[in-house]
């Protein structure tokens, strides 16, 4: 196991416990956590330099591994094209279509279409990221704040000639309602704009980041205007991940 290291960045002891604290991984392998960076980059070269292993997960504190989650990893590691620097387990195809599975509270929903063979992605959602270690990739500690530091990790290695891509790895993504975006998820996106001026537009899974950040001021509107029903569709933080697992059919995952 200890060609895996285990890394997140938490800023809650509680929501670390009831969600990836339960993942029965754990049971044998160490999780490093980081605490009080003041950029989700920052945290993650943190551990990069904290750990060894060659392959390095990166997992939000609200997201929790099925049984049998690591068993699946490395067949999926498996599969991919030498190429390979990230993989993730919900990205954003070249053409735009979602990739995943992935269950998302906020959403009361799995999300992604479900592919049988690796997709390159243009952008990650940042629930769950893997980096192989020998690409020598880093995290842009440029890039401000919690934001966008999946696209950025996308981009990265496609601009280097190395590959990102997503693929059929399911997890549990108990993430809470949002509301609104706020001022530190523009400040990631004026900063996208800049460093990929000429990769634009670019899919996440949030928004399209564009050129003239029309894109931004829309999804502002439409994040305001269908907050209501987002609210109604999130099924809440206080299920047992087990369970949210139970439903999706997720118990037991295996290759
Ligand atoms: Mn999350």
């Amino acid at each position: 196991m200890s060609e895996i290291a285990l890394v997140c960045a938490s800023y809650s002891e509680t929501i670390l416990a009831a969600n990836l604290g339960r993942s029965p991984l754990l049971d044998s392998l160490p999780l490093h956590v980081e605490r009080d960076a003041p950029s989700a980059a920052i945290a993650y070269n943190r551990a990069l330099d904290a750990t060894l292993a060659p392959v390095v997960v990166f997992a939000h504190h609200d997201v929790y591994l099925p049984a049998g989650w690591e068993r699946l990893l490395a067949a999926r590691l498996a599969e991919l094209p030498p190429d390979w620097a990230v993989f993730g387990s919900f990205g954003i195809g070249l053409d735009g279509a979602p990739v995943g599975p992935v269950w998302s509270s906020s959403l009361g929903m799995i999300v992604g279409r479900v592919p049988i063979a690796p997709v390159p992605v243009q952008s990650f959602d940042e629930l769950l990221i893997v980096l192989r270690r020998a690409s020598g990739l880093r995290f842009d500690e440029g890039l401000p704040g919690w934001h966008m530091y999946g696209t950025d990790i996308a981009q990265t290695p496609r601009a280097a000639g190395l590959g990102a891509y997503a693929g059929a790895l399911p997890c549990i993504h108990n993430d809470r309602y949002h509301g609104a975006l706020g001022a530190d998820f523009d400040a990631a996106y004026r900063f996208m704009q800049r460093k990929w001026a000429g990769a634009l537009p670019l899919r996440t899974p949030i928004t399209k980041i564009s050129r003239s950040g029309l894109h931004l001021m829309r999804d502002h509107w439409r994040n305001r205007r269908s907050a209501g029903l987002r609210a109604a569709m999130a099924v809440g933080t206080d299920h047992s991940v087990e369970a949210l697992a139970a439903r999706c059919g997720w118990s037991h995952l295996g290759p």
